[in-house]
């Protein structure tokens, strides 16, 4: 039984969550699907780039990863078994178009029929997210995001995968993490498909915006129960200190990283202080598209895991007195409540899913063989906390997705960093639920958990404060 580790006592006090809250776990193709030149997959853009020597660490490859591929059966039961209600994984676009356009491959998508099928039977929803950063190769050829061509074929996937799976699959995130994307693809280079050019870039961000936009129109059109999102990966920043320079540096690194983004989709403009530091590096935009890329979305999907800390000379990596992961990333689940909060009062937005939380540790393993990873567990559960508050506070939050349900090939890292609630033995592949899983499972089957005492009543003074704001 997926909870046997953790039995809630009936507690004094207790975190407690709508009964129609959607609780999930996330994956992503490339991350866990190995078989990647099977059936017709063609090479994507990561396929390319792990088999490049000095791309990632220990010369990690997602070839088989946790060969999810042949272990979809598996996998389903386990997510049955620990109770999860949702589940969002992405849609390798090489499988479905081996050359990114033109022929369809049909075994590509008999794979994900059958993925559909299998979660619809265990009562499990699919969260679909067409492009988790595995671009066809044949279309990095003609220039990648670079090229404004591959936003339209992008649509074309998009209407591929609406008309075969859209009977069943109502909830589709468009692109995960565009700054990612952007930035790590094409800014540092620490990402496929490697390429460290600014301008290039800022022009990927905008193709990717544009092609969030066009997937969104080709989606809708042959479905009018379909729902659109998109997944953003946000990290709130703060000053170092009160110091004016250190505030203007970190109203600067928030508008560069989550308002070029953010204002787009919903403001239908790019900040303009920025566009104005850009200079001769800003994007070449067609007179229509900002209307394409601001449409109504049904949601949005926001993908948190730290803050940043910035002064006037960069980012602060370590503050004193805080908890790291095995990310270096700070533990800041207050972080957390305040951006839902910020964002939920300056934005109109849609619902919103949290489409990504979660943190990287090493596992202790017994000596019985039970994973224990009781910082995970922590960290989970004081997200869940802070989430919580931020709904009490007013903010529209339907479901939370933890990252992730397996560990996996955490890109340029490799298989170091594990961040599954179920642990995989990469050697024999073999699956464990963690300790944070059957807590995850039993806060699933309670609709919350047991909390401390002031735990509880910052939840109660969030909804007191907003009932006397009304
Ligand atoms: O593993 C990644 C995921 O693919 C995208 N969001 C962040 C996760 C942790 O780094």
């Amino acid at each position: 039984m997926a909870d046997k580790n953790v039995s809630f006592p009936t507690a004094e006090y207790c975190v407690t969550f709508p009964r129609n809250f959607l609780w999930g776990a996330a994956t992503a193709a490339y991350q866990i699907e190995g078989a990647w030149n099977e059936d017709g997959k063609g090479e994507s853009i990561w396929d390319r780039f792990s088999h490049t020597e000095g791309t990632v660490r220990n010369s990690d490859t997602g070839d088989v990863a946790c060969d999810h591929y042949h272990r979809l059966d598996e996998d389903i039961k386990i997510m049955k078994e620990i109770g999860i209600r949702a589940y969002r994984f992405s849609i390798s676009w090489s499988r479905i178009f081996p050359d990114g356009h033109g022929l369809v491959n049909l075994a590509g998508l008999d794979f994900y029929n059958r993925l559909v099928d299998k979660l619809l039977a265990a009562r499990i929803q699919p969260f679909a997210t067409l492009y988790h950063w595995d671009l066809p190769q044949k279309l990095q050829e003609i220039g990648g995001w670079t090229n404004r061509e591959v936003s339209s074929h992008f649509a074309d996937y998009a209407a591929v995968l609406s008309k075969h799976l859209g009977d069943r699959v109502q909830n589709w995130i468009t692109i995960n993490e565009p700054w990612v994307i952007a930035n790590i693809g094409h800014k540092t280079g620490e990402h496929a498909p490697g390429i460290k050019d600014e301008k290039m870039a800022l022009q990927v961000a905008h193709h990717l915006l544009l092609a969030h936009g066009k997937a969104t129109q080709a989606l809708r059109a042959d479905n009018s129960n379909t729902k659109v999102g998109i997944a953003l990966d946000m990290r709130p920043t703060a000053p170092a200190s009160d110091a004016p320079e250190d505030i203007e540096a970190a109203t600067k690194t928030w508008s560069r990283e989550a308002r070029w983004y953010m204002d787009p989709l919903f403001k239908a403009y790019y900040p303009p202080d920025i566009w104005t530091e850009y200079g001769s590096k800003v994007p070449v935009l067609k007179p229509r598209d900002m209307s394409v890329i601001s449409q109504n979305l049904d949601f949005l999907g926001i993908n948190y895991y730290t803050r940043t800390v910035v002064s006037d000379s960069g980012v602060v990596s370590k503050i004193p007195g805080s908890q790291y992961t095995e990310m270096n990333w700070e533990v800041t689940p207050e972080s957390f409540c305040r951006l839902l909060v910020d964002i939920s009062r300056e934005y109109n937005l849609p619902p919103i899913y949290i489409t990504e939380n979660g943190a990287a540790f090493n596992d202790r393993i017994s000596p019985t063989g039970e994973i224990e990873d009781e910082d995970r567990l922590s960290y989970l559960k004081n997200h869940l906390i802070q989430a919580r508050v931020a709904m009490e506070d007013g903010v529209n939050l339907q479901g939370y997705f933890v990252w992730s349900l397996l560990d996996n090939f955490e890109w340029a890292l490799g298989y170091e960093k594990r961040f599954g609630i179920v642990h995989v033995d990469f050697d024999t592949l073999k699956r464990t639920i963690k300790k944070s899983g059957h807590w995850y499972s039993s806060a699933i089957k309670n609709f919350g958990f047991p909390s401390a005492k002031d735990e509880h009543e910052q939840i109660a003074s969030a909804a007191a404060q907003r009932s006397e704001r009304r």
